[in-house]
């Protein structure tokens, strides 16, 4: 059963490509819920290096391009994160959708802003390798820690204290937001999920998918909600569907002018 349509669904720091990447998830998370604008709001890969896509990461990418296909009437919104900046030409040609830098839309009389938030990460702006240094350590110890619980509870905990500083993000979001007369403002960079209201301006955090929390965010008439996937076991995953997305992946993978094989082979860079 699908949810009542939402007008927007919002998911940032998939990091595909990544051995963290929840890809799986994220497509079962899209697949169950039905809207009629999508935001992916920046860090959907972890770099450009697309050797490193499994093949649940081209499937995931397989089902946005079916999203984007005019047919459906689905607004697709590709929003650059500083993981994968320079990603313009690359994605228009591959999924076929527009890239923005930042993204603005009114729904029921309110205006919103969607920005990835590295911009107001201070420490990143100033300190690129020391942070570069910083986010590649981190990446290699999340790999070996995976499933080992306090390591990955320290890491949670870095991630958003000692690197990526959720308050301060939310804070220049919130100043820039109010310039742009928006009364709500979204970001990812953080990969911590929260809300915050300050002059009456709202900042909400759509968290990330590379953790044991995954979170993404709707908007309806209701108000902005954020919710935590939780796996289902009976997720109605229809075999026609199946095929049909692997049809989709081999065709994506095949444009590309890559293939899922690759990332079996050794090859350095
Ligand atoms: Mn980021």
């Amino acid at each position: 059963m699908k949810t009542p349509c939402y007008d927007t669904v919002i998911l940032s720091d998939l990091h595909l490509g990544s051995e963290v990447s929840r890809a799986e998830a994220a497509l079962q998370m899209l697949k169950a819920v039905s809207f009629s604008r999508l935001i992916l709001l920046g860090d959907i890969f972890c770099d450009l290096n697309f050797r490193r896509l499994k093949k649940e990461h081209w499937q995931f990418l397989g089902y946005i391009r079916k999203l984007s296909n005019p047919k459906r009437g689905i607004t697709v919104v590709w929003v650059e994160g500083n993981h994968d900046h320079g990603l313009s030409d690359v994605m228009s040609h591959l999924v076929g959708i527009d890239v923005y830098q930042q993204y603005e839309w009114d729904f029921e009389g309110v205006h919103h802003l969607a920005i990835h938030g590295h911009q107001f990460d201070r420490f990143l702006v100033s300190n690129r390798l020391l942070s570069n240094i910083f986010t590649a350590f981190h990446d290699q110890l999340q790999k070996v820690s995976f499933g080992r619980k306090r390591i990955v509870n320290f890491l949670e905990r870095f991630d958003t204290v000692w690197l990526r500083l959720s308050s301060k993000v939310a804070s220049g979001a919130l100043g820039y937001g109010k310039t742009l007369h928006a009364q709500r403002v979204f970001c990812g960079h953080t990969h911590e999920a929260m809300q915050v209201k300050r002059d009456g301006v709202e900042y909400f955090n759509s968290g990330s998918w590379t953790q044991q929390r995954a979170t993404y965010i709707t908007i309806d008439s209701t108000g902005v909600t954020i919710h935590d996937y939780e796996e289902r076991i009976d997720d109605n995953y229809s075999g026609e569907e199946r095929s049909e997305t692997d049809s989709e992946f081999a065709e994506l993978s095949h444009s590309s002018g890559l293939s899922a094989d690759l990332e079996y082979e050794n090859i350095p860079g």
